[in-house]
């Protein structure tokens, strides 16, 4: 997986509420190609696995049910720089804190139920591309 790679999924709340052709406005207004993506849904296994690194934090549980109670859809995006300038463009964890622009702040309804994920790493975003698509998706 190239550097210039991120991973994201439009989380159920964000589905549920009809925000998925919003926030891929902002994706690409926000210079990044989709390079991959599908609507999908976490079974509860698949959510437990995807959050692992929170499983001994007081919100995994309430967090797993929540990513496995709808579709999402995950996506691969391509950009220079893509984790971190799509961190920027998601915006802080809790949208109280997200900066005007981001994703978040337009779309999230709380720290929990936050619209979008976005990979912290390269490494990362190279594991959970995999998670979700086939060698032969990643285009
Ligand atoms: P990030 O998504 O901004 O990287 P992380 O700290 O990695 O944030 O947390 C992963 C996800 O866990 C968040 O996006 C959010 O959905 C959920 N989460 C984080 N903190 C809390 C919390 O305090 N209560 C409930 N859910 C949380």
């Amino acid at each position: 997986m190239a550097t210039n790679r991120t991973f994201t999924m439009i989380k159920p709340d964000a589905v549920e509420a009809g925000n998925i052709g919003g926030i891929i406005n902002m994706i690409t207004e926000g210079g990044f190609k989709i390079v991959s993506m599908k609507l999908t849904q976490l079974t509860v296994r698949d959510a437990q696995k995807f959050y692992e690194v929170h499983s001994e934090r007081p919100f995994y549980g309430e967090l797993v049910e929540f990513m496995s109670r709808g579709p999402i859809v995950a996506a691969i995006l391509e950009k220079d720089n893509a984790v971190e300038d799509f961190r920027k463009l998601i915006g802080a964890t809790n949208p109280a804190d997200a900066a005007e622009g981001t994703i978040r702040k337009r779309y999230a309804k709380s720290i929990g139920e936050n619209a979008v994920h976005g990979s912290d790493s390269d490494e990362n975003a190279a594991i959970e591309s995999a998670f979700h698509f086939s060698g032969r998706e990643q285009f």
